[in-house]
This record gives C-alpha cells, structure tokens and sequence, in this order.
C-alpha cells in the first residue's frame, strides 16, 4: 500500500521541496520518522528562526520552501516572522503537526482548536483537509499558490494520524506532476499607451522596487533605464526588501525618503514617475503632502492587483513586471536626452572613536567580494551601508520588507544555504540580534559559512531618532547596554571576536567572509543615526 506519508513525499520531491525547515514536536514525528535520504532537515531553535531561514532560503532560490511547524503553539511563535514573509513576499509552504483526528472534537491536549484561522491575517490560504487522503493534493495546492504573484505564506494543518492512512492514488497521483505557470504578461494596450507616455514624457523618471530583482529584471531594468537615459531611483529603503537596480550605476540618484512630501519634493521637475515591481508607497513617518509634484503623472507595473488597488495615486498595470519591462524596452525609441548627472562617490566621513556605522560600512565596502550578499537588518545604518557599498549585482541584498526585527540573521542563514557560491554578510544591529539569537546555533549545526557583523551602539539608535524627530521625549526602554554578541556566539559553538576601529575590522572581516565557516565579528560604534 501507499500511505499518504509516501505519496505526499513523492509530491514534495517532484516540486523539489527536499529541504524542510522545521522545529519538530510530537505532532510531526509520524511525518518526519524514517526520515527519506535525499530530504534535508534544517532546525531552527524556535519558529521565528524556522520560518526566518526559510523566508531568506525561498527568496535567494526564487523557488517556494517548506516550513514545518509544531500546531498551535509552533505556529503562534511563527506569527511575526509570517508576516514578514508575506510583506517579503516570500513564497513559503508552511505546514503544521495536529492532534489525531479522533480526539481534536474532545480537543486533547496540542489540538490547534482553530487552525485555519490561526494564521490568517499573514497567510494567503490555509487548509485542512477534509480526509487523510486529501494532504497530498493540498499540499500540491498550496505549493503552487505560494509560488503564484503576489507570492507569499501558504498554510496547511496535518493531524497527526492522517500520514499512515492509505493514500487514495486515483487523487495524488495526478497532482503530483502538475506544473501551474503564473506568470501574466500585462495588457498589451496598456503597455504600449505607457510606452508612448514614456516616450513622449520630457523628464521621466523609474522608480525601481524590489520585484525588479525577484521576477528576474534586474538587467532589463537596466536596459530600459539606459534606452530612455531615465534617472533611477530606489522605492524608499524600509519597505524595501530586495535592490531593484544597481546602486553603482551612473544613472542611479539615491533611495527615496519614505514620506509622502518628501517623495513628492524629491521628484521635482519630473512629469512621469514609473514605478517597477512595488507598492505606491511604503511609506513612514506621516508627513502629509501631496503624493507628487505639480504637473507629474505616475505608472505603477506590479504583479500584484492589491498593490495596484491601493495605491493613492497614479495609474497602475498589473502583470508580470520582467515581461512588462521587456515590452516596454522593446517599443520605446532610444532616448537621444542626456544622461542624468551621477551622484557623487560615497564618503566614509571623519575619524571617531568608536567608528561611525557609516565608517564601518566603509570599511565593509573594501573587502566585499563583487559576488557578496548582504542581508541588512540594522536600522539606524541601513541607508550607510546601501550608500557605502553601492551592491550592483542582482539578488545581492535582502532586508526584512515588514519592519518585524529578527528577519535579519536567520534569514541570511537561508540565503547562504540556498546561494552556497556566495559569500554571505548578515549586518546586524545589537539590539535586532536578539529577536532571533539561537540562529546562530543553526548556523553552526548546518555549518552554513555566513559573517555576521554585529554593530555595537548599545542602544534602540533608531528609535531615540525617531524620538527626536516626532518630539517624543523620555520613553523608556531604548538603551541595550551590556549585550555581549561574542559570548553568546561562542556559546552557541561559533568563531566570534569584538573588534575596534576600521583597521581591525577590515582584517576580521577579510578573514571571516569566504572562510567557509560561520563567524561573528561585533564592532563597537558610535551612537546615533548614519544616514549615508
Ligand atoms: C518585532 C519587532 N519589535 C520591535 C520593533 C521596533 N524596533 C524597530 S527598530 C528597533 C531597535 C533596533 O535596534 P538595533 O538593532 O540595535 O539597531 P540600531 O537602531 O541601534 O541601529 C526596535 C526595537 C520591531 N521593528 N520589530
Ligand atoms: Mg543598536
């Protein structure tokens, strides 16, 4: 006989789901037992770390991952790395043990009494099926809706006894070998009326986002820009969880502020604003205004129809934003205006002691090898390091889309598991360490060569900014002294040093990055916000 336990693994190796990212408990050992060879188990320590893991390992393979997560409880915990998934977009298979179904009625300890709603502000379906003989087939359902535009979370509940049933093959035979293709190309009238707006415009401008490097345009992106001479402009940095277009490139002005007047001052004197693979805007703090400058008009190309929906201004054109920036460099005339003026070249600032985390970005820009990945989850440098380093290569960053604080080191563990060939940096901030501390165990049990560069401020850095900026003074609960990232690495089992000034730093990250083993580097930093 075939069991469902069989059938649905068949199923998760013909979709190439063999790494399972998990935290297992005794609702998912009769799926884990006997555990099939050519599978992988990746253990995270607690759930934000499981699902943090697999978020940056379905982005950098651009192919969805499987989560396995222990019922109610597991989930719960899973919840704000969940949702940072679905703002990243991240096409995630989560899946979770529940009690048998015999006893689920009588709700016998671990039942997760309400586990399709459990998870449903941040996922885009949960299931649990009607009979054993169904988990095949809705796991086949759920891979290919996770993968489809928008992508995103995926969620389906297994009572633990459904897996030695005998599975009904006339149902997971036939799922097992589908493939649904998800891609739509735009409106064709719609697209070539923009290619004519574009051509016509006298001084537009491309906004590039980060759906740009997820469905694969980076180089289109940059064939465009170059066609029409547009200058370009990243979509503000926090919502921003990938690059859309290369940071050294000539054309490339800056990222725009966040805030609804300064993105319309920023854009003075342009008349269209297109905007690629992003939301209109995500934007933060509340400075009202209006959305654009005086006598400008905006295109939105984004695959997903709420985005389009939401956005306060503009037109939209949903579709597939590689294919509709293809058609629109193939119907655009070459644009014979000059090119747009480069910003100038990125400065490390004064000497300080302790260094500035602009000056330790600085530092990190000499030795970071062209192919290097940066995961960034270090909010009061965040624009430092993107200014200093200046990546230019497609899927070379990765940063938490939601804002939701311990995204940032298990995801670069995903990253590197899923881009072995690339050097890997996780820059850290010593208060956002903590949200997801024991990845650093997974780190070294999977020996996954990551750096981790932690800076070191003491302090919520941000947020004493933020403060300042919105006039409200005295809250509690914004220093972070005495936090010791080595200790903590080294107890975990992972290389670790604390470093001082850049000569030191460079040295130690000249050693850690390419070393083929996992290591945490913790530089001391002057207090403060670095904004470039
Ligand atoms: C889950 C979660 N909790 C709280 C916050 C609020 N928050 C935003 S930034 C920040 C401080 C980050 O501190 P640190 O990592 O030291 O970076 P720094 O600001 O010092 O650069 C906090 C607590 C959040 N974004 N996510
Ligand atoms: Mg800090």
């Amino acid at each position: 006989m075939t069991s469902v336990r069989d059938a649905s693994y068949e199923l998760l190796r013909a979709h190439g789901l063999t790494t399972v990212f998990g935290n297992p408990g005794s609702t998912e050992l009769p799926f884990l037992s006997a555990f099939p060879a050519d599978f992988r188990y990746v253990l995270g320590l607690q759930e934000a770390i499981v699902v943090g893991m697999a978020d940056g390992y379905a982005q950098a393979s651009g192919r969805p991952a499987l989560v396995n997560l222990h019922t109610a409880p597991g989930v719960g915990n899973a919840m704000g790395a969940l949702f940072n998934a679905r703002e990243n977009k991240s096409p995630l298979v989560v899946t979770a043990g529940q009690q048998v179904r015999a006893m689920t009625t009588i709700e016998a300890l671990l039942t997760n009494r309400d586990a399709t709603t459990l998870p449903r502000p941040v996922t885009k379906w949960n299931y649990e099926p009607a009979r054993p003989q169904d988990v095949p087939s809705a796991l086949a359902r759920a891979t290919h809706l996770a993968a489809l535009p928008p992508r995103g979370p995926v969620f389906v509940s297994i009572p633990m006894d459904d897996w030695a049933a005998e599975a009904d093959e006339h149902v997971s035979k036939p799922v097992t070998g589908r493939s649904v293709a998800g891609r739509s190309a735009p409106h064709p009238e719609a697209l070539a009326d923009l290619a004519r707006r574009l051509a016509a415009a006298s001084n537009p401008v491309l906004i590039a986002g980060p759906d740009i490097d997820a469905s694969g345009a980076w180089d289109t992106a940059v064939a465009l820009a170059e066609r029409c001479r547009l200058p370009v402009w990243s979509t503000p940095a926090s919502g921003s969880g990938r690059l859309g277009f290369p940071e050294s490139h000539p054309q490339f002005q800056g990222i725009l502020p966040p805030a609804i007047a300064p993105v319309a001052q920023t854009l003075e004197g342009h008349d269209l604003v297109l905007v690629a693979g992003a939301a209109v805007f995500t934007y933060y703090p509340y400075l009202p205004g209006p959305y654009l400058p005086e006598g400008a008009s905006l295109v939105q190309l984004t695959s997903d129809p709420d985005e389009a929906a939401r956005a306060p201004v503009g037109d939209a054109i949903v579709g597939d934003v590689a294919l509709a920036l293809a058609g629109l460099v193939d119907q655009v005339p070459e644009s014979d205006r000059p090119a747009p003026p480069a910003r100038p070249a990125p400065d490390p600032g004064p000497d300080s002691d302790p260094i500035t985390a602009t000056a330790a970005a600085a530092t990190l820009a000499e030795v970071f090898p062209d192919n290097g990945i940066i995961v960034n989850e270090a909010p009061s440098s965040v624009l430092a390091f993107r200014n200093q380093v200046r990546l230019s290569r497609a899927g070379s960053y990765f940063f938490g889309a939601g804002g939701g604080l311990g995204y940032g080191l298990p995801a670069a563990i995903g990253v590197q598991l899923a881009q072995p060939e690339r050097p890997v940096v996780a820059v850290i901030g010593d208060g956002s360490m903590h949200y997801a501390i024991a990845a650093l165990w997974s780190a070294v049990a999977h020996e996954v060569p990551l750096t981790v560069l932690v800076l070191r401020n003491e302090e919520y850095a941000i947020l004493k900014w933020f403060a300042e900026f919105e006039g409200e003074m005295g809250a509690p609960g914004l220093d972070v002294g005495g936090l010791d990232s080595v200790a903590i690495a080294l107890g975990y089992g992972m290389r670790a040093r604390r470093v001082e000034g850049s000569d030191e730093l460079r040295a130690a990250l000249g050693d850690a990055i390419g070393s083929g083993v996992p290591e945490l580097i913790e530089v001391r930093i002057a207090p403060g916000m670095s904004l470039g």
